[in-house]
């Protein structure tokens, strides 16, 4: 091979592996960009502290984990993944089943079990549970989480809700008006002329219910174009028409949940 026909061909070579470079990265910054989503669109700046105080809550359980949490007559255990079922996370109280997602949830499968929070989300001085399953989604909605409450009640029993939440969990739990009582803001993606868009909405925990209620703060409803760089702005891309089908559409989700 001639001198003259070696130096195209090293070009050719450096082309190659500066192309494969570039794919590397490109596709480590794609992942990490696609791991830390969910926390890109807050409804406030990303990468600030949060605006609003927020719950503090105890994990005692997490994926993959068995053995089982117990604080005075609660008991709360992850069985190991079976057949058809999963793994089933029960909650006992005096040795009697208040709850599991097995039974809550026949029609899912939660392969690696739950992520369990003890704290009290009320402020009655009561410890209410807070159950989040991941039901192997894909896509977008493999950042859904199937979230189960267990709120306290002064009789010793507990009242279940059950919604899905976007990459929901504890955090969620901001006291957005400083009252001294936590909201949830509740967030999850809808489409709306070719394009998804976030919907942040404020959920008011009542004793024994949860409901939406954007009276609480002017912050909500908050609408943000679904980009893959971290945004917090409302978007202006919208008319009040479609906003108001957004809007429309995320209650109507809110409301399928088992409220
Ligand atoms: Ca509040």
């Amino acid at each position: 091979m001639s001198p003259a026909k070696m130096i195209p061909r090293l070009c050719r070579l450096r082309l190659v592996v500066a192309a494969v470079a570039l794919l590397i990265s490109c596709g480590f910054l794609w992942s990490r960009e696609a791991s830390a989503y969910p926390e890109s669109h807050p409804p406030f700046p990303a990468g600030k502290p949060t605006p609003y105080s927020s719950l503090k809550a105890e994990s005692v359980l997490d994926y993959h984990v068995e053995s089982p949490f117990e604080e005075g007559p609660v008991r709360i255990s992850t069985s190991p993944e079976r057949d058809k079922v999963g793994r089933v996370t029960e909650i006992r109280v005096n040795n009697q089943p208040i709850f599991d997602t097995a039974s809550a949830h026949s029609d899912l499968y939660f392969q690696f079990g739950s992520r369990v929070f003890y704290t009290d989300l009320t402020g009655d001085g009561r410890k209410d549970i807070l159950v989040y399953s991941y039901p192997g989604s894909v896509g977008l909605g493999a950042h859904i989480e199937i979230a189960d409450l267990l709120i306290a009640k002064a009789d010793g029993q507990f009242t279940h809700v059950t919604f899905e939440g976007f990459a929901a969990g504890p955090e969620d739990f901001v006291d957005v008006n400083g009252d001294g009582r936590y909201e949830m803001l509740w967030v999850n993606y809808y489409f709306e002329g070719g394009h998804s868009y976030w919907v942040y909405r404020v959920v008011e925990i009542g004793d024994d219910n949860l409901r939406l209620n954007d009276q609480l703060t002017p912050d909500v409803p908050k609408l943000i174009w679904f980009t893959e760089k971290p945004n917090d702005k409302p978007t202006q891309k919208l008319t009040i028409a479609e906003r108001e089908d957004l809007i429309r559409q995320s209650t109507a989700s809110w409301q399928g949940s088992d409220q």
